[in-house]
Parts: structure tokens; sequence; C-alpha cells
């Protein structure tokens, strides 16, 4: 039986990577901002219209010390959701801060704009949504807040890579959005991340943190950790960068495909692009409504891993109901992310996903349908 995963990397000409690669071999310069990782990053800076940006090592490096950059105060409240990888919240809290999670919503699942403001007291520092699944929070509201309160925004933007908001690159947003290049993600250096932003003094910080803090062969100006991204990691997102285009054409055929097969199915909820957005197709959630549906989400997951698809339980738990922040958070306070959390599955979803194996699917999904 063939297996099917959530997702399987894109991966460029063997011989488009190679070239670099002998050239990485020649050189030996494998790291610590070589040829390929300045190269990439300027690549990056164009692709994404961005002021600046930091390359990193992976997205969660540059979501913690994004947030350590902002020198906040130990304890200081950061507003952030709870639907979402371990990454968001785990940055927050190994930076000696509090996060205060703030319920979604259940249209697109970023955070709900509306309950933000009565989360905020004198300790808050910082609002820290997500861009969850690439669907793009109210990036106007979150501004106009942050604004009037005076708090940073740093957007997990993990997973909206190459979006656009009326016609805006998502890396535009914010104080600073961080970008995850993991091979399970749309676009992918193997591992590596990245930070865009504004202010070149906040970008000083971030360079030093991820640097040790080194400024010269014999100064170091800050207590930095090490987060670089090596050469062979910058080449890979060099080589993948090139093929972007096509990439995204080849998954809006197969996001088009799982639309057509399960659009118009009683209790179940897609995820459609929304409106004013440049999609990047990156997840295929689907909200299984018990009451309506039929079957339990946990019911049509175990009918597709018998027939060896694994679809996941993106995002299942809910990170404020985690064991190891046990006693720590009540999920009950974010009560649509806990509703969610427990209705939805995220489809395999990848550029070379045949089609056939999209009815499949769909097919299987539509045979556990009860009602
Ligand atoms: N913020 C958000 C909102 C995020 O979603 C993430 C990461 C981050 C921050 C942090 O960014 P990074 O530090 O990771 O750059 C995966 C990814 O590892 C993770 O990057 C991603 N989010 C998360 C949503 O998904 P797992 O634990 O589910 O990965 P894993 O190993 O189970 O892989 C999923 C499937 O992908 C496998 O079943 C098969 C396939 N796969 C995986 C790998 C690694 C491949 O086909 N090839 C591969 O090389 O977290």
């Amino acid at each position: 039986m063939e297996e099917i995963f959530v997702t399987r990397p894109a991966m460029p000409d063997l011989e488009e990577y190679g070239e670099i690669l002998k050239d990485i071999w020649q050189r030996r310069w494998l790291t610590n901002m070589g040829k390929y990782h300045n190269i990439f990053q300027s690549d990056l800076l164009n692709f994404l219209d961005a002021e600046n940006i930091e390359l990193f090592v992976n997205g969660h490096m540059a979501i913690e010390l994004s947030l350590q950059a902002f020198n906040f105060s130990p304890g200081t409240e950061i507003i952030t959701t709870p639907f979402t990888f371990a990454s968001t919240t785990h940055a927050i809290v190994r930076n000696n801060l509090k996060p205060v999670f703030c319920d979604i919503n259940p249209e697109d699942f970023t955070i709900d704009v509306a309950k933000i403001e009565n989360l905020i007291t004198e300790k808050t520092g910082a609002i820290m949504p997500v861009h969850v699944y690439g669907n793009i929070c109210n990036v106007e509201e979150i501004d106009r807040i942050a604004k009037k309160y005076n708090l940073k925004v740093i957007y997990d933007a993990a997973h909206a890579f190459g979006e656009k908001y009326k016609g805006e690159n998502i890396s535009r947003f914010g104080d600073v959005s961080c970008f995850s290049f993991h091979s399970t993600k749309v676009f992918h250096s193997i591992e590596g991340g990245a930070a865009c932003f504004a202010d070149k003094r906040f970008g000083r910080n971030l360079y030093y943190l991820k640097n040790f803090g080194i400024s010269g062969p014999e100064t170091v100006d800050g207590i930095g950790a090490n987060a670089k991204m090596n050469e062979f990691c910058a080449a890979m997102g060099v080589c993948n960068l090139k093929h972007f285009d096509e990439n995204i054409s080849a998954r809006k055929k197969v996001f088009d495909r799982y639309i057509e097969n399960l659009s118009g199915i009683a209790g179940l909820k897609l995820n459609f692009v929304q409106k004013d957005v440049t999609p990047n197709y990156a997840y295929f959630p689907v909200i299984f409504g018990e009451k309506f549906f039929g079957a339990t989400r946990d019911e049509v997951f175990a009918e597709l891993e018998k027939a060896g698809i694994h679809a996941r339980k993106y995002f299942y738990p809910l990170t404020n109901a985690f064991e190891c922040y046990k006693g720590k958070f009540n999920p009950e306070e974010t009560p649509v992310a806990l509703r969610i959390s427990g209705q939805v599955l995220t489809l395999p979803f990848y550029p070379d996903l045949p089609l056939e194996v999209v009815d499949k699917i769909c097919k299987i999904i539509r045979s556990v349908k009860k009602s």
C-alpha cells in the first residue's frame, strides 16, 4: 500500500543543486554568512519586498530571537493564540515572557481581533498573531490596536511565505514577520527561517543574537546565541526560490480538485482563499462539524489511516493544553480554538500530489459521512 503523508517537500533538480554543491565543495566555506547565505538573503529581500531581512537556522529561532531582540522585561505579557504549532508559545515562554491567549475567529482561525483589547493590561508588551495555514490575520485592525496601546507586533508568518494582502507582501506588516523554510513548508531551505523588519536598530540586535553578539574580529557587543543558516540550506533556498511560482500553480490545481470534490457537503467547512489575499495554498484544513457531518474528526482520521493516508490534526492539542503547561493555562478560555482543534484535519497537500489520490481521499471522507 502506498503511503501518503500530509506533505512532501518540493525538490529542485538534483543537477541544479549539485552545481552549487560543487562550488561549496571547492570553496570550503560552509557556514557563517557565506556566499550562498548572502545570495539567498538578497534574493529573498527582493522576492519578499522586505525592508530588511535576517536569515536563521529555522523559523523557530527567527521568532524566539525576534522576541528577545525587543528586550522586554521578564513577565511582560504577549497576546497570542493557542491554535498554532508549539513554536509560537514556546518562543514566548523561553524568553521568560507570559503568553496571554486570545481566542481565534471561527472563519479563518486567526486571532479574533474583537477580543484583543479586553486582554490588554499595563504589562502587555506585544501582540503575536499567527497567519495560520497561510490565512492572513486582520492586519489593519491589529495595526490600529498596536498603535493605540503602543504595542509591538510580531507576526508568526511561518505559513505565509510569498503571500500578499491587497497587493502588499506579508513581510511588510507588523514590527517583524517571521517565516519558516522547514522542509514541510510551501517554500523550503531544508531547515531555515527569516525575520523581516523595518527598524535597522532592531535588526542589529537580531544579528547579534544569531551570531554570539560578535560585531568584529575582536569585539563582542551582545550576548548572542548561534542561529546562523549554513551554506547547504541557503543553496537549497536559492534553488527552490526559482521554482516557487511553478509550485504554487501546481498547488492550486490540487487545491481546486479538493474544493471540487468536497464543496457543498453538509457539516464540512473548507478553508477558502480570503478576500484581498494572494494565496500560497499552504495547507488544506477541513473542519468536521460533528452534528451535521455525522462522523467525528477522529473517525475520519482513522478511516484515512486504514488506507495509508496520513492526514494530520494541525493544530490539536492547543498549545495552552500541552502537558508541559499543565496547570498554567486554561484552554476553556479560548472556546472557539478548543472546538476547532477537536474538529480539524489537515489533508495531504503538496504540488505533485496526484489528482487521483485527491479523489481517493475525498471518496473516503464522503463514505464516512453518516447523515
Ligand atoms: N510557527 C508555526 C505556526 C509553525 O507551524 C512552525 C513550524 C514554526 C513556527 C516553526 O518553524 P520551524 O522552526 O519548524 O522552521 C512540522 C514541521 O516540522 C514544522 O516546521 C511545522 N511548523 C509543523 C506545522 O509541521 P511535525 O512535527 O508535524 O513534522 P513531521 O516530522 O511529523 O512531518 C510532517 C510530515 O511531513 C511527515 O509525516 C512526512 C513529511 N515529511 C517531513 C519531513 C521532515 C517529509 O516528507 N519529508 C521530510 O523531510 O512538524
